[in-house]
């Protein structure tokens, strides 16, 4: 056939890798080194879309590169099969979520074979199977055998579209749900969490060993969602109450500065002071409470906002000068953060200061902003009776009437033993001061909080968990795992507030495994980041019913050496990902801390703008696009279409000029008529100085992730391929050959199909994609050189070896330098120097 004919090439190919199986990693007797490299694997809304096929397309690029380098790679497929768009569609259309999940699979792993990307199909997995979410159960009871999987009653994020619970993290910028859309309320309820609060600072801190290899974005954004805090706790004594109550503060260098205090009016505490109130308060604050818990966390913690709060009639002592401090209750201070409660300091807080001015109360200016912090310190005037003074306009402009809060730095007044001191001093004198007095102590604090991991679903992992009669709570003994999901049949699996297994009355039932008597199943299930949190140790060995994993495989395959999958999972998967690999290594199952060495983000498909999400349009694009141009030219679109982590608009790409360059490739190899066996070093010397020019940048361009660099540079190879045969060398020439296999060697890495048929084409036996890339020739790294001639008055007088890139001043100032054209030229005066670069310089002179 000399029409290159992507269907049937694709035929032909997809039965016989399935034979070979090239791509199988578990032989125990491979001594390769090894890799592991791993794509994030798909949730199966559906078929494959645009998406997928970007980072499928990219992710293999790596895997294959590590092989063609000698390495055993590691590169597993499977599904996160669990999950609530299966259970929507399910009550949507009134069929079983598990039959919708596993007909999806179906399709989207038809069109993953299709599109080749070389998974090791032996290791797919299901989180949906109960051989997998049995482990996700005995992960839960290691978790809670450590006190790090616990219940507790509190303020949830609540969906009112799904009518379930989300994670902090499942809450977008603008208060609405990731999954849904609907804004988010707040409700209470007692739920199941992790406590990933506990590896907070492991969490943080390890993020600089990931620098470099990680997206900086990444490693930002996860250190922004741990926002850890420094500072210190303060206990302020309240009026009529026994205990202290303690706030977090940043800025404990501000104490003396503090002129009321505000107490979330959605925590235990507020409930409890106002419960102490007269009944005008408490009337007043119960309808403050209502409209605080219409508003989201964003709206609260929105600075722009008009403040509001109620005065309780309650007061707080200042512990250090034992002022008498209002206690208000207002919706800028967050029930779950720190305690729950400030010490407001208006002259040095932008939020205290606004309340202040709402409210009128009391502003004190304790650190003078305008006082130099470093060199000498000043000394500060005092008044007769010592007290700090200073000139007024020496003072920082007043807070209360311009508005601006003094946040800088500078140096403390009004502050008794702190006066003078740079703030930094201040703060830690003032801890010192605190800690001799028993009254507070240095404290660091977390914008982390635990994950709530419990889901009022149906299409989830089963919490393994019995409550007896007497509220005791008892983990499912391990031999009796799995918990089985029930089936869904007879079943409503309405979103209705609680979870729907709570309404299978033989399958919540269950006698107490302690002593037999009555008691009920756990009815939740698991969010299904638990089931991604740990799946790359799942594929070390996804058919070992006796363990989750096996250690000694982890040591051998873990941590993965190259993660690819999108930045939408910034947080969320890799935070969780990261914190389930600490608990395992703490209970010495691992003997890693990070589970994911390096990460490459793939941009996002778009077209037109819009993103390629799980829209139907965007899955029927995928189908057409493969149908039309086939897998090759697809997948090389994706990786020429500039750097990865880039979006691409789909219509501003060319599939079809992919395609045409495939063709040419292909017939390139067509064309070829010398045998295997011929000796290279016969051949066009210009041609083979390409072929080695790219092979010796090819690895650092794919190891620096510029794919679209590598096939530009293997475009120019077929091109100059194409160019010797048909008006140099010749088709039989022998560096016509070497070309054309070092261009089917490299087109493996994005278009498998068409790199294949051009090895064999050439003579070999499949496959291409196990052969090792060759290195680079270094005597044909050299460049070539050309001969200038430098003329003096029209007389030849010198010839030297210049490159043939030379620019015209570096001839023209190496014509000059020659020892043969400065003896000619004596003491004439050069009057005019023509350069023509790389071949002549001719130099004119008079005198
Ligand atoms: C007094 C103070 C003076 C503060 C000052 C700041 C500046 P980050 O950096 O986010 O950790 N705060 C403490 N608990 C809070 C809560 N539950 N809700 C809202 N705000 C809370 O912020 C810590 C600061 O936020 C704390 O330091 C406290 O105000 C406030 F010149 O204390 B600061």
């Amino acid at each position: 056939v000399d029409v290159y004919d992507f269907a049937a090439v694709q035929e032909k190919w997809l039965p016989v890798w399935d034979e070979l199986q090239p791509f199988r990693s578990g032989d125990p007797a491979d001594t390769r080194p090894r890799k592991y490299v791993l794509d994030m694997f798909p949730y199966p809304s559906g078929d494959l879309h645009m998406g997928h096929a970007e980072v499928y397309a990219l992710g293999d690029v790596v895997a294959r590169y590590w092989r063609h380098q000698g390495f055993n790679v590691m590169h597993p497929i499977g599904w996160d099969s669990f999950g609530l768009p299966a259970e929507n569609a399910a009550i949507k259309r009134g069929i079983d979520p598990r039959g919708w999940t596993y007909d999806n699979i179906e399709q989207q792993k038809r069109s993953m074979r299709l599109y080749a990307a070389s998974f090791d199909w032996e290791r797919e997995l299901h989180t949906s199977d109960p051989e997998y979410y049995k482990w996700n159960q005995w992960l839960f009871l290691q978790l809670y055998e450590k006190g790090l999987a616990y219940r507790k009653d509190s303020w949830v994020n609540w969906d009112p579209v799904d009518q379930t619970v989300l994670a902090n993290e499942q809450v977008l910028a603008d208060g609405t749900s990731e999954r849904s859309g609907a804004v988010v309320v707040k409700k209470r309820l007692t739920q199941w969490y992790f406590k990933i609060t506990d590896y907070a600072d492991r969490l943080l801190d390890d993020l600089n060993q990931l620098e470099g290899h990680w997206p900086a974005k990444v490693l930002n954004m996860q250190r922004n969602w741990i926002g850890r805090s420094i500072g210190a706790d303060v206990e302020f004594e309240i009026e009529g109450r026994q205990e202290r109550v303690p706030v977090f503060t940043t800025r404990p260098d501000t104490l003396w500065g503090v002129t009321f205090m505000v107490v979330a009016p959605d925590s235990e505490l507020a409930a409890e002071l106002v419960a102490g109130s007269s009944a005008v308060v408490r009337e007043r604050f119960a309808e403050y409470l209502t409209q605080v818990q219409k508003s989201t966390e964003m709206e609260r913690q929105n600075t722009d906002r008009e403040k509001t709060g109620v005065f309780i009639e309650r007061f707080a002592v200042n512990p250090v000068n034992g002022e008498r401090l209002p206690i208000w209750v207002a919706d800028y201070v967050l029930a779950d953060y720190g305690h729950g409660a400030v010490m407001s300091v208006p002259a040095h807080d932008q939020r205290d200061l606004d309340f202040a001015r709402a409210f009128d109360l009391p502003v004190r200016v304790v650190v003078d902003t305008n006082a130099p912090v470093t060199g000498v310190i000043p000394v500060i005037p005092t008044d007769e009776n010592g007290d700090p003074f200073l000139p007024d306009d020496l003072l920082p402009l007043d807070p209360k009437s311009t508005g601006v809060a003094l946040t800088g730095d500078g140096r403390m007044i009004n502050s008794g033993p702190l006066d003078g001191l740079s703030k930094g001093n201040a703060v830690k004198r003032t801890i010192e001061l605190l800690e001799a007095e028993g009254r507070g102590r240095a404290a660091k604090n977390y914008r982390l909080r635990d994950w709530l991991i419990s889901r009022q679903r149906y299409w989830g992992t089963p919490i393994p968990i019995i409550h007896g009669e007497d509220g005791a709570e008892i983990p499912v003994p391990e031999d009796q795992l799995p918990v089985l999901l029930p089936d869904a049949e007879g079943l409503d699996l309405k979103p209705k507030g609680t979870s729907p297994l709570g309404g299978t009355e033989n399958w919540v039932n269950v006698p107490n495994p302690i002593d037999g008597t009555p008691a009920r199943r756990d009815a939740d299930t698991m969010d299904t980041f638990v089931d991604s949190s740990w799946y790359f140790l799942r594929f070390l060995d996804p058919n070992d019913d006796t363990r989750a994993f096996d250690p000694k495989q982890a040591e051998k395959w873990a941590p993965v050496d190259q993660y690819v999958g999108g930045v939408e999972h910034a947080i969320l998967h890799l935070l969780y990902a990261r914190f389930i690999t600490k608990v395992l290594f703490d209970l010495g199952y691992l003997s890693f801390t990070e589970p994911f060495t390096a990460l490459l983000n793939q941009g996002m498909v778009i077209l037109d703008g819009a993103k390629m999400s799980k829209s139907k349009g965007n899955i029927v694009y995928f189908t057409e696009e493969v149908e039309k141009h086939g897998v090759d030219a697809v997948r090389l679109t994706m990786a020429f279409a500039g750097p990865p982590e880039d979006d691409i608009d789909w219509s501003d790409v060319s599939p079809v000029g992919s395609a045409k360059f495939l063709a040419r490739a292909w017939r390139v190899a067509n064309d070829v008529t010398s045998e295997p066996e011929v000796d290279w070093r016969t051949g066009d010397a210009a041609l083979r100085r390409i072929t080695h020019r790219f092979l010796a940048d090819a690895p650092g361009l794919v190891e620096a992730f510029k794919f679209n660099v590598v096939v530009a540079r293997l475009m120019e190879l077929v091109n100059a391929t194409r160019k010797a045969i048909d008006t140099g060398a010749g088709p039989g020439d022998a560096a016509v050959r070497e070309a054309a296999e070092v261009t089917a060697m490299v087109l493996d890495l994005f278009a498998p199909y068409t790199a294949e048929e051009m090895w064999q084409r050439l003579g070999y036996e499949p496959s291409v994609a196990l052969v090792q890339w060759r290195k680079a020739d270094p005597a044909l790294l050299v460049e070539e050189s050309v001969t200038a001639v430098v003329q003096v008055d029209g007389k030849v007088r010198d010839r030297i070896e210049v490159s043939p890139k030379i620019s015209m001043e570096e001839l023209e100032a190496l014509a000059r330098a020659s020892a043969a054209v400065r003896r000619t030229i004596g003491d004439r005066e050069i009057v005019a120097v023509i350069v023509r670069a790389p071949r002549v310089v001719s130099i004119a002179t008079v005198g």
